[in-house]
């Protein structure tokens, strides 16, 4: 263990060095002295943020003395008496009762000669508050020389070899023999007298040798609630919790031997393959299911887990008890008999509804898939246990709760660890309580923790919030089921984060194949000579007589044959199924559908109407409500809209979000500032102005049964905050989940969420999110941030293939949603803004929309929409054409300019100064990605004359262009593959089919060697066609979909002329092309001064105008 011997100078308090009950009999100053620091311990006490208690011993020593002067004033001093006499003194609201087996001072034996009874002289009140004061610094500091480390190698280096002299060698206390045998009273803030009063020095010594510094180490005295210091204290320090009846002796062992034996079943068969195993911390299998117990005990009927690689597998099979043939299957290297890219055995999820024997209750337990990136799934599986909590009316997490584990290096190295924990007391982020296990085998791949860390342990990271942290050594099996007995019941009384942290080993390298000789030689000296962790408790057990040898035995052969029988039936498995490691099942989502369809977006005017007037209205009882004056103008410009029949941005937001909600769809919108909106255009939140705390939602009341909206200004965390509404948007697909960006560009500190998670989980995990992503984005002189959200990089990150124009039809727009990963946009009117938000929910499925939304255009006076373009025979536009004098007579305009974004009001103003409304076109490509290559060519076939340019603001690396080029090229060619000869490459057995939705489930089962390796097969095509069809599955579940969806995917990229192509497709070759106009490439996204930038924008238009 690796620990900071220096936490054992640093002083308990300033009162640590001194005498104490010298010092508080002295009369005169000290007498201010006591009042003042009691003064501070009423305001402690008292508030709301209170300091921590652990270091204020001097509020612990008014409290004792208050105690005991309530039993017997005269067992103070007079000053005391006095102040305690004038009512100055408070007593805590939180104060722990004083206990029924605490005796007053004067019962005891006193020191210098004084009579028993009598008023205590100086020495008894000084030695029995050195007790006192010992006491406590083994609650405070006993866990740094626990013993944890079961290779006692990392042991800090303390001065002197006795423990307990450590702990109370600043207390000018030398106990004498004759003291050791002296009976003390205990203070009310200990519970190791059980139902004694006092006890022998000795005896006290011992015990809290026990308690605080043997195989547990509980940190928790920084905590700043008394009640939660005391509810600690009694669970440890109560004699007798440590014994384990026989039957829970030989649970412990069993369960341990199922882990010991899974692992070691795996070594034996698959020697050479990772699996991360769990050897020197098996005992994490037995504390996860001891957590799971306690929980479900105590109401838990779901649980979510997020975890790495280190004991995965383990984690699944006797956790989750998941087959262990499909665990075993994944091990065979077989082909999938679904679709995706598939990933790697230990970080697939699951998700699995069983009883749990020991409760013989329901449980429900989900392992959320998680990529490589150590510790980016925390956030997603907080989010997820939130919106579980919120749709099952879990309103104090009663019911579902998270365990996220930990490795030690990734706990303390990773910074979301921190970001997330932030987010456990957030009302709207808590998840009522973490549980934290930290697998912790001192050491992160190669590096020894000293070169990992700075702070004494690997959990310190919990103190912020306030989390205790129970220690302890993972090699004794009842500490560990204890300290996770205690886990759960805090969780379930406080509903609050804590952490356990199991400090074991790694027997083997960082993986199977590794050596860890090479860098840590003598701890792996000292791991070789170690006995594992279920020999060590079998030997225990059998001393002392719970099991016998046999017994030990049998229960071992008996997992070992189910293994082997697993391992059998995984031997006649063909494929793989990536359905069976899904850890959000949407039940019922796709069924029925068809999944091509998409409902329409349009809504009744009335209801426009009804929502807009709702949206400007003052707060009901608008009287007593208080409301800003600024916000009464705001909220009358919205109602002149309505009355008007127009919408701005944030009117066309809400429209959206109004709707949704009275379809019942939960929209929940959450990110910094987001209730205001950081360019104070939304104003979700009206605040009175005098009353702290009221506000009004008018989203909130729209409808009398209309689905709840949430939203939440988060803390200024990116990394947590997306993964966490990731994880939320997992959970129902009946939702609108939406993440706002306080500017675009600030998402780039959340990149691991964006690509691990949400551009790439469908493809590894077969599972759908329709999370929004709303990244303010727009060069307007502020300098490199805050311009630009990089759309570039999520574009780069687009599934769609440059090269190839999918087969038109009137599904053309529907297919490519499916097929593609997600959706970028940048629209630029309230009508497209109101359409895309819907059009996530009308989706038949779910995918991410990253969408570029406005700054300065939330104001612009020509970025509004009639309610006409919202109303029912509407829908979102992918591009919207030039509705001007240029579209009415394309054949005479000269240039078109295709743009996306706000540069498009530049653009139009740039062209009627130059009065060229009839000789130049602009078009808007509001939805970048998947490419409208069909409307592409469609606007461009109008006008037929025209050069075509491409204009941007951001600069020529930058932006949309380096997308958009190549899909041109492929558009304006009317073109199926550029890159492909002319010859249609036939060896698919399919064909893509442009108009049925009819399902062939049975054609996807026999994929064929070639079709599973499209770039091979591409290079020796085998020219295999039965022209069969593989439209969407029309009573698919969400597999079936997918399924379907993938195979058009791999089908059309490796065969992408087929004999479904529209007629002339990739004939007719145009030739056109596309020029880019704007800025030239740059290292940023600065555009350098303001009248830098304005020069630059004027020069971009007149360039991207003139004809
Ligand atoms: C964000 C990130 N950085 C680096 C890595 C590479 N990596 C994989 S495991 C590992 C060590 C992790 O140590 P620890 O958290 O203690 O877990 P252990 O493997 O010891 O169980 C590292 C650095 C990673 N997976 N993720
Ligand atoms: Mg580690």
């Amino acid at each position: 263990m690796h620990r900071a011997h220096t936490a054992f100078s640093l002083a308990l308090s300033p009162m640590a060095h001194r005498n104490f009950a010298t010092w508080l009999l002295k009369s005169g100053t000290s007498q201010k002295l006591a009042k003042a620091t009691a003064a501070a311990a009423v305001r402690t006490y008292n508030s709301a943020a209170a300091e921590p208690f652990a270091n204020g011993s001097t509020a612990t020593y008014v409290e004792e003395m208050y105690n005991a002067w309530l039993r017997d004033p005269a067992s103070v001093h007079t000053s005391w008496d006095a102040y305690f006499r004038s009512n100055t003194y408070t007593s805590p609201p939180n104060l722990a009762p004083v206990q029924a087996n605490t005796l007053p001072l004067t019962a005891f034996n006193l020191g210098g000669g004084a009579v028993a009874g009598a008023a205590p002289d100086s020495k008894t009140i000084d030695d029995h508050l050195a007790v006192q004061a010992i006491i406590r610094s083994y609650q405070i500091r006993g866990h740094n020389i626990a013993h944890l480390d079961p290779l006692e190698i990392n042991s800090p280096e303390l001065p002197g070899n006795s423990s307990t002299k450590t702990i109370y060698a600043n207390f000018s206390f030398e106990p004498s023999e004759q003291d050791m045998e002296r009976q003390f009273k205990l203070p009310s803030t200990t519970f190791i007298g059980g139902d004694e009063a006092s006890l022998p020095l000795k005896e006290i010594l011992n015990r809290l040798e026990n308690v605080y510094c043997n195989k547990i180490g509980v940190e928790f005295m920084f905590i700043n609630s008394l009640e939660q210091c005391n509810w600690i204290r009694k669970r440890f320090e109560t004699p007798g919790v440590l014994n384990f009846s026989p039957e829970e002796k030989r649970l412990i062992l069993a369960r341990l031997t199922r882990a010991t034996g899974f692992e070691a079943f795996l070594a034996k068969k698959y020697s050479s393959e990772k699996r991360f195993g769990l050897e020197g911390c098996e005992i994490m299998i037995p504390a996860l299911k001891e957590i799971i117990d306690v929980s479900t005990e105590l109401g838990v009927e779901s649980v979510i887990m997020g975890m790495p690689h280190r004991g995965r597998l383990n984690t699944l099979a006797n956790v989750c008890r998941k087959p262990l043939n499909q665990i075993f299957t994944q091990f065979a290297g077989l082909e999938a008999a679904d679709d995706g890219s598939g990933d790697v055995k230990y970080h697939l999820g699951t998700y699995i509804e069983r009883l749990n024997r020991v409760t013989n209750k329901n449980i429900r337990l989900a392992v959320v898939a998680n990529p490589s990136h150590l510790e980016a799934v925390d956030p997603v599986v907080q989010g997820k246990t939130r919106a579980e909590q919120f749709y099952r009316g879990d309103q104090e997490g009663k019911k579902v709760m998270s365990i996220l584990i930990h490795g030690d290096a990734a706990f303390c190295g990773q910074g979301v660890v921190y970001e997330t924990m932030h987010l456990s007391d957030l009302p709207d982020y808590t998840t009522h309580g973490t549980i934290h296990v930290v697998a912790n085998n001192q050491i992160g791949f190669t590096t020894d923790p000293r070169f990992s860390r700075s702070s004494p342990y690997c959990t310190d990271v919990a103190r912020v919030v306030n989390a205790p942290i129970f220690h302890v050594n993972a090699d004794d099996p009842e500490a560990v089921m204890h300290v996770c007995k205690v886990a759960a019941e805090w969780r379930a009384t406080f509903h609050k984060d804590c952490v356990i942290d199991l400090v074991g080993y790694r027997r083997n390298g960082h993986n199977e194949i590794d050596e860890p000789m090479f860098t840590q030689p003598l701890m792996y000296q000292k791991i070789r000579k170690h006995k594992n962790c279920l020999d060590l408790y079998a030997d225990k057990l059998i001393a002392e007589g719970t099991v016998t040898g046999e017994e030990v035995k049998s229960v071992a052969a008996k997992y070992e044959n189910i293994c082997e029988e697993a391992f059998a039936l995984a031997k006649t498995e063909t494929h793989v199924k990536y359905k069976d490691w899904l850890d959000s099942p949407w039940s019922g989502f796709f069924e029925g559908k068809d999944p091509l369809k998409v409902a329409p977006t349009g809504v009744k005017e009335e209801t426009l109407i009804h929502i807009g007037n709702r949206f400007s209205m003052p707060p009901p009882n608008a009287a007593e409500f208080v409301i800003h004056k600024g916000l009464m103008r705001v909220l009358a410009a919205r109602k002149n809209m309505v009355d008007e029949k127009v919408t701005d941005w944030a009117l066309g937001e809400a429209m959206a979000f109004g709707s949704l909600l009275k379809e019942g769809i939960h929209v929940r919108l959450s990110g910094q500032d987001v209730e205001r909106g950081t360019f104070s255009h939304r104003h979700h939140v009206l605040h009175h102005q005098l009353v702290d705390k009221a506000t009004y939602n008018s989203l909130q009341h729209m409808y009398p049964d209309q689905a709840p909206y949430s939203v939440s200004n988060s803390s200024l965390s990116e990394y947590a905050v997306l993964g966490f509404e990731h994880g939320y948007s997992m959970t129902n697909p009946n939702a609108l989940v939406l993440w706002e960006a306080q500017f675009g560009d600030f998402s780039n500190t959340a990149q691991s969420i964006i690509d691990q998670f949400i551009s790439s989980g469908q493809s590894k995990w077969v599972r759908q999110s329709g999370l929004v992503m709303l990244l303010p984005h727009g060069m307007e002189g502020m300098g490199p941030e805050h311009s630009s959200c990089r759309v570039e990089r999520f574009l780069q990150m687009s599934s769609d293939d440059p090269d190839y124009f999918p087969p038109e039809s009137d599904e053309f727009a529907v297919r490519q949603l499916h097929d593609i990963n997600w959706i970028v946009a940048n629209c630029t009117t309230p009508a497209n803004l109101f359409h895309i938000l819907r059009r996530q929910i009308a989706l038949p499925f779910r995918k991410p929309l990253i969408l570029c939304t406005p700054k300065s255009l939330l104001r612009h006076p020509e970025a509004k929409s009639p309610f006409s373009e919202m109303s029912e025979g509407s829908e979102f536009q992918r591009i919207i054409p030039d509705n001007g004098p240029a579209g009415q007579n394309p054949g005479s305009v000269k240039k078109v300019v295709f743009c996306s974004g706000r540069v498009y009001y530049d653009l139009t103003k740039m062209r009627a100064e130059k009065q060229l409304e009839s000789d130049v076109a602009i078009l808007r490509v509001e939805q970048i990605s998947p490419f409208p290559f069909d409307l592409v060519k469609e606007q461009a076939n109008l006008y037929k004359n025209a050069e075509l340019v491409w204009a941007q603001e951001e600069h020529k690396n930058q932006g949309s262009w380096t997308y958009v080029q190549p899909r041109f090229l492929t558009a304006l060619n009317h073109s199926r593959d550029v890159s492909q000869s002319d010859e249609p490459m036939s060896f698919s057995k399919t064909t893509t089919n442009t108009t049925t939705t009819t399902t062939d489930h049975t054609n996807n089962e026999s994929a064929s060697e070639t079709e599973s390796k499209p770039w091979l097969s591409r290079m020796f095509a085998s020219n295999k066609s039965d022209g069969s069809t593989d439209g969407g599955p029309a009573t698919g579940d969400f597999n079936a979909a997918k399924h379907f969806d993938l195979k058009n995917v791999r089908h059309d990229f490796n065969r992408p002329a087929g004999n479904a192509a529209a007629p002339g497709a990739r004939i007719s070759k145009t030739g056109r092309k596309i020029s880019y106009t704007g800025r030239a490439a740059s290292a940023s996204t600065a555009t350098g001064s303001k009248a830098q930038h304005i020069r630059e924008l004027n020069a971009l238009l007149n360039d991207a105008i003139s004809t």
